[in-house]
């Protein structure tokens, strides 16, 4: 067909844009989605190394499958205008009007409503399903996770891990309160065990990253922090604090490991005992979910500069800590 032609028949010689559009739109997102889903999907961040990771990698892999059509959509209407519709030279005419084109209408408030609507119960589901999304829920979760609370940990059967993270300038330990409550700076967890964080810090300001377990919560001193998640493979941790804390935060991580049960118990009954003989459980303080050893003993004072066990000298104002027993 000539320029000539569609000059004097425009209506009949107009191509059916929307159908190509739509054409060249399903095949260029099934070239996208296909391999981020098949290719890309497992090699995503944070890996599977345990349930929240599982989740957030699953999370980040649907999220991608959705955005890929939605530039692609974007970004082929702007180049099929800028090619296919583009003013030819000396024409200073308006394009046809689309205000109430129903078809387009209605295409965009469908689209984007189910999308939203899609995006709500999916995320509102994926926090639900795990018991928070692998950050720090507060001193008091509302979803929690299964399995049963004990007060001594044993292997094979579905009994929750209770984990205290300790931060402090500039370095992490954890106490095991169902070994006795004997601390270690080794963080070693059982595999296929439903595990609750309890994130506090003795100090300043602080972030728990386990990165590979997918658990990221804030570290802050008097608050009790619950991460939830459950380690589904063996391997070892990088944790990293992940909130500027002071001159060595940079250096502020260390490494844990996924075991198997019985090798946990045997690490952890070791290390108890090893505690109890020496006499180092007797000299901890009791186990407390919150505590700030610098602060406790001004309590009463208004205004002291403590040098503290951590090594965070500097000004409190103790009278705004509640009293902790
Ligand atoms: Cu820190």
């Amino acid at each position: 067909m000539s320029t000539t032609d569609t000059q004097q028949t425009p209506a009949a010689a107009e191509p059916r844009h929307g159908l190509r559009l739509l054409v060249i739109w399903l095949i260029l997102s099934l070239a996208a989605c296909l391999p981020i889903w098949f290719l890309w999907y497992p090699h995503m961040p944070p890996g599977r190394m345990s349930s929240s990771a599982r989740h957030q990698q699953f999370d980040i892999a649907i999220l991608a499958v959705i955005a890929a059509p939605v530039v692609i959509g974007v970004v082929l209407y702007f180049v099929y205008a800028i090619v296919v519709w583009r003013a030819k030279p000396g024409d200073d005419s308006d394009g046809a009007p689309i205000q109430g084109n129903t078809a387009v209408q209605a295409t965009w408030i469908i689209g984007t409503s189910a999308i939203v609507l899609f995006l709500a119960v999916f995320g509102t589901v994926e926090l639900i399903g795990p018991a928070g999304a692998g950050a720090g829920e507060g001193p008091s979760p509302i979803w929690t996770l299964a399995g049963t609370k004990t007060a001594t940990w044993t292997p094979g059967g579905k009994d929750i891990l209770e984990v205290q993270v300790i931060a402090q300038q500039w370095t992490f330990s954890y106490r095991y309160p169902q070994f006795g409550g004997m601390e270690s700076v080794d963080l070693y967890l059982p595999i296929d065990t439903p595990v609750e964080f309890h994130v506090t810090s003795l100090d300043v300001i602080h972030s728990f990253w386990a990165y590979q377990l997918g658990v990221k919560a804030d570290a802050n001193p008097m608050v009790d922090n619950v991460a939830y998640t459950t380690p589904e493979q063996l391997g070892s941790i990088s944790v990293r604090c992940n909130e500027l804390c002071g001159i060595w935060h940079a250096a502020m991580y260390n490494y844990g490991h996924v075991v198997s049960q019985t090798a946990f118990q045997s690490w952890a009954s070791g290390v108890q005992a090893k505690e109890q003989a020496d006499g180092l459980l007797a000299a901890l303080p009791p186990y407390s979910l919150t505590y700030d050893p610098t602060v406790i003993p001004q309590l009463g004072s208004n205004l002291v500069k403590v040098v503290g066990v951590t090594g965070a000298a500097g000004y409190y104002y103790p009278s705004n800590y509640p009293v902790q027993p």
